[in-house]
C-alpha cells in the first residue's frame, strides 16, 4: 500500500502492538564516508537547486510556490500563505544548514517547481534528547503531482541531513503515513465570526442569528491580567528556564537554550508574537503565551482573499491560570485583527478549548519521527511539540 514508506526506517503498521522492539533508533548511523556522496537521481527534465533564502528574489520563487501549491484544506477552500518573512524565519534558526533547503528547478525554463526543508533541532523523547531535522515545506507543483516525485524529494533531504551527522527527524502532514507518534485535534476559536462564516470557515450555528453570534465571540478591549506585557530581549534567560522546565513533563518536546529562544520566542512582526506575565510586586516572569502568524488565502471569494489566522505556539502558566492567559492571548489577537485562533490539542490545551469557545475544526494533524521508534503512541497532552 506505502510502496515507500514501507521502505523506509519507520515504524511500520504491522509491529502496532509488538512490545518486544525496543524504543530508539530503527537503523544505526553508517560512517559518513558510506553516506551517498551524489545527488539522487531525478527525472532528466529537472536539476536539483540549493535555495538561499538570504536572497530577495529566491525567497521570492519560494514564497510564491507555496502560495500556490502548498497546503488546502479537504475541500480547497483556503490554502496556506505563509509570508517571505516567516519562511526566512522559520528556515533560518540557530544552527542552520542552507544544504537543508532544497528546490527542485524545470532544466529548460529554471522555474521552480517542488521544495523541501530541514531545519536542526534537539528533541527529547522519554529520558534521551537526539539531534533531529525537522522537516516541512515539502511542496510538489499541482502539475507534477503523483510523479513519484516527493520520495526522491524525501531521499534527497534524508541524504543531506546524514551528512551532517544527523540520523533521526520530526515532521506533520495532514495525511496518515507510516506511522503517527500522536494523531492532533485543530480547534477554532473565531474572533471575526461573521467574517468567517461569509467566506465558509465557519456556519452559523443551529438557532443562531448573525448578531447573535458576533456577540457570543465578543471579547474583551483589554487584557486582564496585571503585568501581562510582550516578551522582550532581557526576557531571553527568564522565558528559557520556564519553557526548559514545563516542557520536561512531556514526552516528546524541544529542548530549547536561550540562543534557541531568542530566535524562535523572542517577538517578530507579523511571524510571531510572545508574551508574558511579570509578577508586579517581585518582577518575577511566571507565565508566558504565543502564537504564530500564518494567513491563508481564500479561494474564489468575491469580497474576501485572505484569512488571518494565529497559531497557537508554546503557553506555560505557573502563577496565572492557564484559562486566564489564553483568554488574554485572544484578547490581543482580536485586537491585532486576526479573524480567527487556532490551537492544537497538544500539551495542556485542552483544559481551556471548550471554555474559551474553541470548536473543533475539520482537520487533523499527524505526528511523525524518522528513525526512532516510540513505544507506545502518545497522547495528544503527552506531546510538547508544536512544529510550524
Ligand atoms: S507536510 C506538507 C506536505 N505538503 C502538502 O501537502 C502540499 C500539497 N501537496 C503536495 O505538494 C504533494 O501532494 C506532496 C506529495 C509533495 C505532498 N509527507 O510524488 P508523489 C507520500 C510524506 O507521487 P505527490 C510536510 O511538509 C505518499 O504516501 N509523504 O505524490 C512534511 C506516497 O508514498 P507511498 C507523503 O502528491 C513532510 C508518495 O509520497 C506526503 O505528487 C515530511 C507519493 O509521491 C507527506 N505530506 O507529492 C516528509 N504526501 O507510496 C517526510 C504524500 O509510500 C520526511 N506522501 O504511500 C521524512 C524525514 C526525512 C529526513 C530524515 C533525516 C534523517
Ligand atoms: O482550517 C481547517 N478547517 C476549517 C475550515 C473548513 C473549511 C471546509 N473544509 C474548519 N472550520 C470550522 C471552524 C468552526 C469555528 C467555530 C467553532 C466550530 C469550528 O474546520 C482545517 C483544520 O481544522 N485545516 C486544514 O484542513 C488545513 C490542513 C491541515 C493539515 C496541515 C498539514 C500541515 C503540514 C505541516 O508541515
Amino acid at each position: 500500500k506505502h510502496k515507500f514508506w514501507e521502505t523506509q526506517p519507520v515504524r511500520q503498521f504491522k509491529d502496532i502492538g509488538d512490545t518486544s522492539i525496543p524504543e530508539g533508533p530503527i537503523e544505526p548511523p553508517t560512517p559518513l564516508s558510506e553516506v551517498k556522496q551524489e545527488p539522487y537521481n531525478l527525472p532528466s527534465a529537472y536539476e536539483w537547486t540549493t535555495c538561499d533564502m538570504d536572497s530577495e528574489e529566491i525567497c521570492n520563487e519560494v514564497y510564491a510556490l507555496l502560495k500556490n501549491n502548498y497546503v488546502e484544506d479537504d475541500e480547497n477552500m483556503f490554502r496556506f500563505n505563509y509570508s517571505k518573512e516567516f519562511l526566512r524565519w522559520a528556515l533560518r534558526p540557530p544552527g542552520y544548514y542552507r544544504s537543508w533547503h532544497i528546490g527542485v528547478r524545470a532544466k529548460a525554463s529554471k522555474k521552480l517547481v517542488a521544495f523541501i526543508t530541514g531545519v536542526p533541532a534537539r528533541i527529547r523523547v522519554h529520558d534521551k534528547v537526539v539531534k533531529m531535522a525537522e522537516i516541512n515545506f515539502l511542496c510538489v507543483h499541482k502539475k507534477l503531482r503523483s510523479k513519484r516525485l516527493a520520495p526522491v524529494m524525501i531521499k534527497e533531504v534524508t541524504r543531506r541531513v546524514h551528512l551532517e551527522n544527523i540520523w533521526q527527524a520530526a515532521y506533520t502532514a495532514g495525511v496518515v503515513l507510516p506511522t503517527p507518534v500522536t494523531t492532533c485535534q485543530y480547534w477554532h476559536r473565531s474572533l471575526n465570526p461573521k467574517k468567517l462564516i461569509d467566506v465558509g470557515f465557519s456556519r452559523l450555528g443551529a438557532r443562531m442569528t448573525m448578531s447573535r453570534t458576533i456577540k457570543l465571540y465578543r471579547l474583551p478591549d483589554s487584557t486582564v491580567t496585571p503585568g501581562f506585557r510582550t516578551m522582550e530581549l532581557r526576557d531571553v534567560p527568564a522565558v528559557t528556564r520556564l519553557l526548559r522546565n514545563y516542557l520536561s513533563q512531556f514526552v516528546v518536546a524541544p529542548v530549547f537554550d536561550e540562543d534557541d529562544v531568542e530566535h524562535w520566542l523572542l517577538p517578530t512582526e507579523n511571524v510571531v508574537d510572545s508574551y508574558l506575565v511579570e509578577s508586579p510586586e517581585n518582577h518575577e516572569i511566571t507565565d508566558f503565551c504565543s502564537f504564530y502568524t500564518l494567513p491563508s488565502s481564500i479561494l474564489g471569494n468575491q469580497t474576501h482573499s485572505t484569512l488571518k489566522a494565529a497559531y497557537s505556539y508554546y503557553n506555560v502558566s505557573t502563577k496565572t491560570p492557564l484559562l486566564q492567559l489564553m483568554n488574554d492571548v485572544l484578547i490581543v489577537a482580536k485586537q491585532k485583527d486576526f479573524d480567527v485562533f487556532n490551537a492544537l490539542d497538544v500539551m495542556q490545551n485542552e483544559s481551556f478549548l471548550k471554555e474559551l469557545k474553541f470548536g473543533p475544526g475539520d482537520g487533523q494533524l499527524h505526528y511523525y519521527l524518522y528513525n526512532y521508534r516510540v513505544r507506545n503512541a502518545l497522547k495528544p497532552l503527552e506531546l510538547g511539540l508544536v512544529l510550524l
